[in-house]
């Protein structure tokens, strides 16, 4: 917002969300002299305001974020590393050649597994559209992987080398995600499934989206008062850093929210490969041809981190929490989802922003190698041959006014009273939830929507009054 500091009023911005139609009200008061101006507009893009990103000036440098890599001085430092096993067979990018990993054996040119089948790519789903049996199967791989130490391992991987605000960032989280599905899918009765998509674009019209199913025990799990997760599959996994439970603190930071369409829409279908590339914390020397534009993939993708805050707020600890993978799974989804629109087979392996150390620290360069992803450079992570060997994305539930059904028991399709407006999925809000403003829609799960709250639907089924009734007479017969 510095562009404003030259003028001599002060503002203050609002936003609100209103419940039946996909629009916020912004509201910005100026105060000029002794006077309130007050602007009002619609907007789709936030539900809180974000604007314009700043540049990082040279003399801000050495006190900004700027190529740092945050770790608490108090960290008890444990070296990142892969085993031998890892390291020669995650870095694979097709299937013969992961397949020995698998203990599999190459048939005619297929990896056939131990159990007759063949390795197929892993399907990527959104977490709420996997059936039950099949989410409790990853699940339980994760646990294993938790309680062998392999994910923490893996989490120091991205703690110590995470690469962030820069055109590596999306490429560095591709190939680490590739890596972590690869040892998922080794423990899965049925190594056809990768890691699945949390889409939170679904909960993000909710009145409250932290009330949404997905933050209840079948899925991620509640928090208790001092934001630590008390149940679900992963209660009790201890971090990095040694605390018992996996942090998340919702509401403590403003700038969080989740993604939502009119963002996902604008970047899968953008013209400027700068906004899913682009340096996104770049120095004000940089030789810039576009603007920080608040809708950019990694801030996006921030907010997203700042929502669920806690273990999600800070990248040394944001792999503590299991929400990290299955975020980062639907922003590869954005990603791959943009290559498939925009680009043809050769752009997706060569676009990619010039090397410049007036813009970005040099580890995010086309031919750098990645960090504690060696052997891959930069530029083989935007290889079409993921996606072409080792996993596709099953498509994001969505609904039409001819098919108001999301396909899972978790969701339902909203319906906007504008006809021009598209139908979309939404999220079930849990017991106890607020589902102010859409008691005509079955909200809760397993619940009913009474006085702006879900109510379990078994406490409904004799409702008090109707066992009175039976033994009051009424006085007007
Ligand atoms: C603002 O209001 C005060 C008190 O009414 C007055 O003294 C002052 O001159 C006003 N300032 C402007 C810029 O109008
Ligand atoms: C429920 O959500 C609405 C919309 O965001 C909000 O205005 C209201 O205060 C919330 N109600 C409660 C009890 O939290
Ligand atoms: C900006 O565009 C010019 C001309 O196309 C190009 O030479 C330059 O490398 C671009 N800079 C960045 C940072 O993308
Ligand atoms: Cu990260």
């Amino acid at each position: 917002m510095t562009s404003l500091q030259h003028l001599e009023f002060s503002q203050f911005i609002l936003a609100f969300f209103l419940p039946f139609c996909s629009s916020f009200l912004t509201v910005t008061e100026y105060r000029v002299g002794n006077r309130t101006y007050v602007e009002k507009f619609y907007q789709p893009w936030f539900r809180k305001m974000h604007y314009d990103h700043d540049r990082i000036e040279e003399s801000e440098k050495a006190t900004s974020a700027f190529g740092k890599h945050f770790v608490p001085e108090d960290d008890v430092f444990v070296k990142p590393d892969w085993t031998p096993r890892d390291a020669k067979y995650l870095a694979c990018m097709n299937r013969q050649c992961v397949c020995p990993y698998f203990d599999g054996k190459i048939i005619d040119g297929e990896c056939r597994l131990p159990s007759g089948k063949i390795l197929k790519k892993a399907h990527r789903q959104e977490l709420r559209s996997l059936s039950d049996e099949h989410r409790k199967q990853i699940e339980g791989a994760w646990n294993v992987m938790k309680s062998s130490g392999v994910y923490n391992r893996l989490g120091r991987v991205h703690k110590y080398s995470g690469v962030h605000s820069g055109p590596a960032f999306v490429l560095w989280h591709r190939e680490f995600l590739k890596r972590l599905e690869l040892v998922l899918r080794t423990l899965l009765p049925d190594p056809d499934f990768g890691i699945p998509y949390w889409d939170s674009t679904l909960d993000a019209m909710l009145p409250s989206p932290k009330d949404s199913i997905i933050f209840s025990e079948l899925f991620l799990g509640e928090v208790d008062e001092e934001g630590l997760v008390k149940n679900g599959p992963y209660h009790n996994w201890e971090t990095m850093e040694g605390r018992a439970q996996i942090k998340r603190k919702f509401d403590d930071d403003v700038s969080g929210e989740m993604l939502n369409n009119a963002r996902v829409d604008w970047l899968v279908n953008n013209h400027d490969y700068n906004m899913i590339l682009g340096a996104s914390m770049p120095l004000s020397t940089c030789p810039m041809n576009h603007t920080l534009d608040a809708r950019m993939l990694e801030y996006s993708h921030d907010y997203v981190h700042f929502f669920v805050s806690g273990d999600m707020s800070r990248s040394f600890s944001s792999s503590n929490d299991i929400v990290f993978v299955y975020h980062h799974s639907m922003v590869d989804w954005i990603f791959e989802r943009y290559r498939q629109n925009m680009q043809d087979r050769k752009q997706r392996e060569t676009e990619y922003p010039p090397s410049d150390d007036r813009c970005f620290p040099n580890w995010h360069n086309f031919d750098n190698d990645m960090p504690l992803l060696q052997p891959m450079k930069n530029r083989d992570a935007l290889s079409n041959a993921y996606t072409d060997n080792l996993y596709e994305f099953a498509e994001r539930p969505t609904c039409s006014r001819e098919h108001r059904n999301c396909d899972s028991k978790y969701l339902f399709c909203f319906v906007p009273e504008d006809v021009e407006e598209p139908p979309y999925c939404m999220s079930k809000v849990k017991i106890g939830g607020n589902c102010t403003g859409f008691s005509e829609y079955p909200i809760c799960f397993q619940g009913k929507c009474i006085e702006d709250r879900c109510v379990k639907l078994d406490s409904l089924e004799e409702p008090v009054w109707a066992k009175l009734r039976k033994f009051v007479i009424p006085l007007n017969m």
